[in-house]
């Protein structure tokens, strides 16, 4: 049977996890991916990714406090854990105004912060991060590790449980409106089948700008970028100190570039630091590695961590795709145009979505099947589809 109630179109973490959320209410609900699932050519594979609820933009504090709430849930249904929780730590110039909004953001939502001067944080992490003079460094509750590529599984495993219907290797030709039906969409696939669903739901992480280009004629306001996920070696007698269970954070330091990285956890005895950008790219033709902005990390790391983790250079690297928009936030959105509110996009997540994709998820199934979101305090016009044709920059940052 081809027809659904709603059919999603990407297998990553947004996209599983939608199907989630759907299949949860008891839409019969279509995934489909492209590729294999848990593939790695796309932005929800590997080991770890940050969680932090320390926000410049204070309109994702609701969305990250409501996702750690739904990634406890989904891990007590499925039974094993992909959080593991930590403090956060940011760091950067006294006067970078982004940073100083990450401390309005802390106090505006009563979240339990500490700002640091130098020498306070080198007490507090006994030597294992050192500031510069000038610099300041805020340490906060509600950081951690997700693991990507489990979450991902387990959004699957659990959309699967609820009924849901998974096909990969499935790619995505076009989404038409059903004109004999008068209602609906076809999504028709490059093998030439045709599924029906009332709703249509697209998260199609680097590819969402060609796919939706195909579908509406429109630009959709992404550019995909590879990035380089790098690992770096501990020093010996050291590797304990920057362990997940060793007490070391998850960490960010605002300026540019900006650096993040998270404990050692996945590979015992290596830490993982890098910066927030990449190179763009055609995520169909990829240079598989390019673009690793080293100098500048290598000097980072060596001013630190105290001599305790070798800036050589990085002794692993995984590569990852972002989908950037001019703003670095999110779309989510009715497509629009002859799709109505029939067809919803969620794109654009810009490096730093991962985190919050149980809200999204919650967020995108609403949108579908209600033709609004009902629950939560997100703030859905910071990430409409058409807020770069009133400004090409998009919104407006306090920074
Ligand atoms: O959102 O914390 C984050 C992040 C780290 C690296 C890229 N994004």
């Amino acid at each position: 049977n081809h027809r659904f109630d709603v059919i999603v179109v990407g297998a990553g973490v947004m996209g599983s996890s939608t199907a989630y959320q759907l299949a949860k209410r008891g839409h019969k609900t279509l995934l489909l991916e492209q590729f294999d699932f848990l593939h790695h050519r796309g932005s929800s594979h590997g080991e770890s990714r940050t969680i932090r609820a320390t926000y410049p933009e204070d309109y994702y504090y609701a969305m990250v406090t409501e996702s750690t709430r739904l990634w406890a849930q989904a891990q007590a249904e499925i039974g094993y854990k992909v959080h593991f929780p930590t403090q956060q730590f940011d760091m950067g110039p006294a006067d970078q105004q982004s940073l100083l909004s990450v401390v309005a953001t802390c106090r505006k939502h009563g979240l339990a912060h500490r700002v640091m001067d130098s020498s306070a944080v080198s007490q507090h992490f006994s030597g294992r991060i050192n500031i510069p003079e000038n610099w300041i460094g805020v340490s906060t509750e509600l950081g951690g590790v997700i693991k990507p590529t489990k979450a991902v599984s387990m959004f699957q495993t659990l959309a699967f449980r609820h009924g849901a219907v998974l096909r990969d290797n499935t790619k995505v030709a076009n989404i038409t409106r059903d004109s004999e039906n008068g209602q609906g969409v076809i999504v028709s696939t490059v093998k030439g089948e045709k599924f029906h669903g009332k709703k249509c739901i697209v998260t199609a992480g680097a590819w969402i700008g060609k796919l939706v280009k195909t579908v509406a004629g429109i630009d959709f306001p992404v550019e995909p970028l590879e990035t380089a996920v790098c690992y770096w070696r501990i020093k010996e007698g050291h590797e304990g100190k920057f362990a997940i269970n060793g007490d070391f954070p998850t960490f960010a330091c605002y300026g540019v570039p900006y650096v993040y990285g998270t404990p050692s956890l996945e590979f015992p005895g290596l830490i993982k630091v890098g910066v927030h950008g990449g190179y763009r790219c055609d995520p169909d033709k990829r240079p598989w590695g390019q673009g690793v902005h080293l100098e500048e990390l290598k000097e980072w790391i060596k001013e630190r961590f105290g001599g305790m983790v070798d800036s050589e250079g990085p002794v692993a690297t995984q590569l990852c795709m972002y989908s950037m928009t001019p703003d670095e936030d999110f779309v989510i959105d009715f497509l629009g145009g002859e799709f109505g509110r029939d067809v919803v996009v969620g794109g654009g997540f810009s490096g730093h979505g991962f985190k919050m994709a149980p809200a999204v998820g919650r967020i995108l199934a609403e949108l579908a099947m209600e033709g609004e979101v009902r629950g939560g305090e997100v703030e859905m016009k910071q990430f409409s589809l058409r807020r770069f044709e009133e400004n090409p920059k998009g919104n407006a940052k306090e920074y």
